[in-house]
């Protein structure tokens, strides 16, 4: 299904998988060893690669919740495309690739011991080398704000205007009473081909039900894919902010401990990774479905008759809230007085 969610969402697994291939092994080294053994060209390469992860997923939520408020909450005032996703996942990673230029050009490996430099790659270590003081410290700071805070506090904001709308709003063309019936009788009738002008209304306002009811699903499990992620990114986040900005671990004795709550902290952003297509999994019927199928039998082929149900599905979802098509009120209170 090419819906704009899923094209971001697919866009999501693969700023894990890559941060998962590349930036999880080196970490895992270095957590372990407390050294960079990967010379001076991979101290660049790696921790450029982990913050354009860490941007391009917290630029992909941001879309998600972007489009889905429109959607939901402002549907005449934005029409959201699969097209327009593909552009905007191409300005994801340009931009982030743009944006983190800069800790690439400061990250650096150096030796400990000068003298072994030549000879070993013990005591070497990969860490960010500034002019001045003050510049991690804006950095450092502007980071956080810009990967972590900034864009949370957005999406949660969306998210409450979203759920306002699905959770506590009454479907617009249906009276609360016409809601229940059609609640009760689950909106499983197929629209009838030949229906009266009634039976065509009442279909529409069933189509709202069913449609407010799928976004509800969507809805949830999208914001237990930014609570995950934001309860994820949250102690490397404070760790970071703390070390850099506030210079908190230099004068301290406990090193062994301030390691272990990196070292967690670290594991805490891969696993991240792991967990999205977990919460995919329990949350969304359609992704089960899909994911069996792509992965049960490679011999399968799409009959076209498959292919057009796809293709019918996708044009519906691109299209503007059905509430848009129900404006005459009048109308449906004759109907919710033939059905009740
Ligand atoms: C750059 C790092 C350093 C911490 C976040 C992810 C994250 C950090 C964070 C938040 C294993 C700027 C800010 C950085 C690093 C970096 C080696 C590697 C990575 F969401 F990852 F606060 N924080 N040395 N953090 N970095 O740990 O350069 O990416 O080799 O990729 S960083 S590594």
């Amino acid at each position: 299904m090419r819906t704009v969610t899923n094209y971001f969402i697919v866009n999501l697994s693969l700023a894990d998988v890559l941060v998962t291939i590349i930036c999880l092994p080196a970490s895992l080294v270095v957590d372990i060893t407390e050294t960079w053994f990967f010379g001076s060209t991979l101290c660049k390469v790696v921790p450029y690669l982990q913050t354009i992860s860490v941007s391009v997923s917290v630029l992909t939520l941001s879309c998600i919740a972007q489009d889905r408020w429109y959607a939901i909450c402002h549907p005449l005032l934005f029409k959201s495309t699969a097209k327009r996703a593909r552009k905007s996942i191409v300005v994801i990673w340009v931009v982030s690739c743009v944006i983190m230029i800069p800790q690439a050009v400061v990250m650096e490996s150096s030796s400990l011991l000068p003298e072994l430099t030549n000879k070993t790659s013990l005591f070497t270590v990969c860490d960010e080398h500034w002019g001045a003081e003050i510049y991690p410290k804006v950095y450092h700071t502007c980071f956080f704000i810009i990967t972590y805070f900034a864009p949370l506090c957005l999406m949660i904001l969306a998210y409450i205007q979203i759920c306002h709308k699905l959770w506590c709003q009454q479907i617009p063309g249906s009276t609360s009473v016409l809601q229940r019936k059609w609640r009760s009788m689950q909106c499983s009738a197929s629209t009838p081909a030949h229906g009266g002008p009634v039976r065509v209304r009442t279909s529409t306002v069933c189509a709202e039900i069913k449609q407010v009811r799928a976004r509800r699903k969507t809805a949830s499990m999208l914001m237990a894919v930014l609570f995950v992620f934001a309860l994820c990114y949250l102690p490397i986040s404070v760790l970071n902010v703390m070390k850099r900005v506030f210079g908190t671990f230099k004068k301290i004795n406990d090193r062994e401990k301030v390691y272990a709550w990196f070292t967690f902290s670290h594991w805490l952003i891969y696993a991240n990774s792991a967990a999205n297509p977990i919460i995919y999994n329990f949350l969304s019927g359609k992704f089960r479905k899909e994911f069996k199928a792509a992965f049960s039998c490679h011999c399968y082929t799409k009959s076209p008759n498959q292919t057009k149900r796809i293709r019918t599905r996708t044009s519906t979802e691109s299209r503007k809230s059905l509430s848009t098509q129900v404006n005459n009120m009048d109308n449906v209170s004759r109907i919710s007085d033939q059905v009740v």
